[in-house]
């Protein structure tokens, strides 16, 4: 196995010495880079380019060359699990995703299997994985991902992205046993995708909660925490001698820190609504801190950029565990030249809070 020439992002994850802040960014392979849109248009459609190993090793670099981020994310989406399910998945040009014929009652959850092996379905995304592991030939390391149990049923139940929720809060409320079929179904599914992902070279694992937000605290701790409990309860966690970090972002939720860090996670990733002192004073001594300039920072100019960026450091201020990154994903109309100086900023500013105390 290649030694990794870069493991700032890795050790950052298990709170050990790194002499800077290393730093990626959520979306970091996306439309806001000609590149990215470059591949895509080769590949002919997103779906097309997530099923492609070559190119997705390829968009996946992207960032590692353009913007030297210190941690490369497997290029994929998290909708291809209810994909692999049997759900038919577009993603139609300018378009969110759709799942024409979505999850509506007991009889479509019954219907759904468990995919207890991700080489049946999701064999694609195993190879894209040993293809970038393969390219980045040890520069930095590969971070695999998944969706959280309830986010994925949001978009399985809505049949795409929702503004306000109703039909999957209706199911949750009126059919909570359906629900939690659904959930169940879902988090063993996603434990074996993402340690299928470990087993082919995914050298940490993130979940995304994108929509664990919109719950009220019981209901996410019954129907978002608890399923995302059960997955790292069934995850690989030593891959290759090396601990293999787990991730989990819930946007949305920093009123439940504490729970977050009590699931046996590593690292807990933070949006930007709260002060990442406040994040660390609460959750810091236990796991990691991931996050977490707000996305849309990336508007401004590059000076109050790198102002942001020395103020999130200032607020960590000395000490391990904090792998900076933005709170939520880039989105597709920055200037590539803005992102550049978000990760020329964090290389730059943050060394001062590693150097040896005297
Ligand atoms: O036009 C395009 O090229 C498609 C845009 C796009 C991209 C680049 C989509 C559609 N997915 C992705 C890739 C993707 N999705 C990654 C790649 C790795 C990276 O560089 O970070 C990741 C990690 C995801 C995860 C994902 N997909 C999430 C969770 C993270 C988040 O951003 O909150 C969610 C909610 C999705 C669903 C999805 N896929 C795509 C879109 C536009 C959406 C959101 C739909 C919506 O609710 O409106």
């Amino acid at each position: 196995m290649t030694e990794l020439k870069n493991d700032l992002f890795l050790r950052a994850c298990l709170r050990q010495d790194v002499e800077r802040t290393p730093v990626w960014m959520m979306r970091q392979a996306g439309r806001y880079l000609p590149e990215y849109r470059a591949t895509r248009a080769k590949a002919g459609g997103f779906l097309d380019l997530c099923r492609s190993p070559e190119l997705c090793s390829e968009v996946t670099l992207q960032p590692i060359d353009i913007l030297g981020a210190d941690a490369a994310i497997l290029f994929s989406d998290i909708l291809v699990v209810p994909e692999a399910m049997g759900m038919k998945l577009t993603f139609g040009v300018g378009e969110g995703p759709k799942f024409p014929d979505p999850v509506t009652c007991r009889a479509d959850v019954e219907k759904l299997p468990v995919l207890t092996d991700p080489s049946d379905g999701l064999g694609y995304v195993l190879d894209a994985v040993a293809t970038i592991r393969r390219d980045l030939n040890g520069r930095v390391p590969l971070i695999g991902f998944a969706g959280s149990p309830w986010t994925l049923a949001t978009y399985m139940v809505e049949g795409g992205g929702s503004k306000n929720f109703s039909k999957v809060k209706a199911m949750m409320f009126n059919e909570p046993e359906t629900m939690h079929l659904l959930l169940g179904k879902l988090a063993d599914s996603v434990a074996a995708y993402l340690n299928g992902q470990i087993a082919h070279g995914a050298q940490a694992v993130q979940i995304f909660d994108t929509w664990g937000g919109i719950l009220t605290t019981r209901d996410y701790g019954e129907f978002s925490l608890a399923y995302m409990q059960r997955i790292v309860g069934q995850l690989t966690r030593e891959h290759e001698g090396r601990r293999v970090p787990v991730i989990l972002y819930t946007k949305g939720g920093m009123g439940w820190l504490e729970a977050i860090a009590d699931t046996g996670c590593d690292v807990v990733g933070l949006d930007w609504s709260i002060d990442i002192d406040q994040a660390k004073a609460r959750i810091g001594d236990r796991v990691a801190l991931q996050g977490n300039m707000d996305p849309t920072m990336l508007y401004a100019k590059p000076g109050r950029i790198r102002e942001e960026v020395r103020d999130i450091l200032a607020r960590f201020g000395h000490g391990n565990g904090h792998v900076f990154n933005l709170g939520h994903g880039i989105t597709p109309d920055v200037p590539k030249e803005h992102a550049i100086e978000f990760f020329r900023a964090v290389r730059e500013e943050s060394v001062r809070y590693h150097q040896a105390a005297s």
